[in-house]
């Protein structure tokens, strides 16, 4: 049974009592996640889609229950201030998210489950491991993996670069959020005006408006604001079209719909990491693979170097470089970047790249710094407190500004798994 037409908080709720049932009395499910870095976009993009698909599931599906599932356990909800923000417009609760610790252990898996990815194309982790096999969807907007079967009829197979994964997902879900609205805004209705808002039951523009706003957060944030070059695709102006025109259906809101000051108060909630350590800092927007059976990660964070070299010395920890190196260790990498993005002073927004391997893979990390000169434009840069090699000799580091600021982990890490399995000769 479809879910009836309803709020997203109230979705939630739905979602979470099926789940529950799924666990204990097999019954079957969707489950549409997001990647491992459980940021913004995959959690509007599983959210976005979960939600459209409970009220209006294709025909033939294997269920017609969508639960939309965060990539990471409950404790990794405060890491994401940026949260906060999203639901209180979409009026759900951040402690009602269903997280990684609502799955059940790893001794029980899910019997009756398809799985939808959104913000990825390859299930890794734990979850990969029990679950690579009832891969059913996926929207993404990363570089292809070929881990997802050709066919998923009835659920999509899109895998498309663009700024925002949530902006694939609104494409994806107009017809069917269309037909759950009573007017339409794909038949050209977008921009019409009262004629068009009369058969919409107030009740239903809140709603709308609510999920509209959620899912505008993520593409706003992920394209700044429609400005980032390299980044920006039809598809993410298409999208943000379509949800302003969703918040111009409600009269109220038409009047007090701001987007710039949206934009504006999601970015900030975003960058306020005021609250973390520097470790909770790393973690927060963190992606991990094994290549060759070595270990690389990267962390994106939205402050520059310096702030970071700040923070240790603010917590008094030994070093910056000392926590780089224990952070290396309790994940046992032999590479790990970190990525930063800014504004600079002067305005201008800019890209950092901290790169160290272990000596054993030292090698790859030359090669990627060939290659990455120019694929990336990086320029050597002094940062006090980060020297380029330890006291030991034993870890390669370098500090580059990225001059290509078009390109981001998207880029960057493909050629860094790359140099890792192609052995130096
Ligand atoms: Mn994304």
């Amino acid at each position: 049974m479809a879910f009836p037409r309803n709020s997203l908080r109230a979705f939630l709720q739905h979602a979470k009592t099926n789940l529950f049932k799924a666990i204990h009395e097999e019954h079957r499910i969707n489950i549409v996640v997001g990647n491992e870095s459980a940021d913004l976009d995959s959690l509007t993009s599983s959210l976005l889609y979960a939600y459209v698909k409970s009220i209006a599931p294709p025909q033939n599906n294997f269920s017609p229950i969508y639960v939309p599932l965060l990539n990471l356990p409950t404790s990794g909800l405060r890491l994401r201030p940026e949260f906060a923000s999203v639901c209180e417009h979409a009026n759900i609760a951040v402690d009602r998210l269903i997280t990684l610790d609502d799955l059940p252990s790893q001794s029980k898996s899910l019997r009756s489950v398809r799985w939808i990815l959104v913000d990825h194309n390859k299930l890794l982790g734990d979850l990969g491991h029990q679950y690579s096999s009832r891969v059913q969807g996926v929207i993404d907007h990363h570089v292809e993996e070929n881990a997802v079967p050709e066919n998923t009829d009835p659920e999509p197979r899109v895998i498309e670069k663009c700024g925002s994964c949530t902006s694939l997902v609104v494409r994806q879900c107009k017809p069917a959020w269309d037909s759950i609205s009573s007017s339409s805004l794909s038949t050209g209705a977008a921009h019409g005006q009262g004629e068009v808002a009369i058969d919409d039951s107030a009740v239903t523009q809140v709603w709308d408006v609510q999920v509209a706003k959620m899912a505008l957060a993520s593409i706003l944030v992920d394209t700044a604001n429609l400005t980032a070059p390299g980044k920006v695709e039809q598809v993410d102006r298409d999208s943000v079209d379509y949800l302003e025109a969703r918040i111009q259906m409600s009269p109220k809101e038409a009047r007090t719909w701001d987007r710039d000051r949206y934009y504006k108060e999601i970015d900030e909630a975003k960058r306020d990491i005021s609250s973390l350590d520097l470790t909770e800092v790393l973690i927060k927007d963190y992606k991990g693979w094994t290549e060759n059976g070595a270990k690389l990660g990267i962390s994106s964070v939205v402050k520059p170097l310096n702030f970071l070299v700040q923070k240790a010395g603010e917590e008094k920890l030994p070093s910056f470089e000392n926590q780089l190196q224990q952070f290396m260790d309790d994940r046992d990498l032999s590479v790990f970047a970190i990525m930063t993005t800014f504004t600079s002073p002067e305005g201008e927004f800019q890209r950092e790249l901290l790169v160290q391997a272990r000596s054993s893979a030292s090698s790859s990390a030359v090669n990627f710094a060939e290659q990455g000169a120019s694929d990336f434009q990086l320029e050597d840069v002094n940062i006090k407190g980060v020297s380029m090699q330890d006291k030991l000799g034993q870890l390669w580091r370098k500090v580059w500004l990225q001059r290509d600021v078009s390109k981001s982990r998207k880029q960057v890490a493909p050629l860094l798994r790359k140099a890792m399995t192609s052995p130096s000769d």
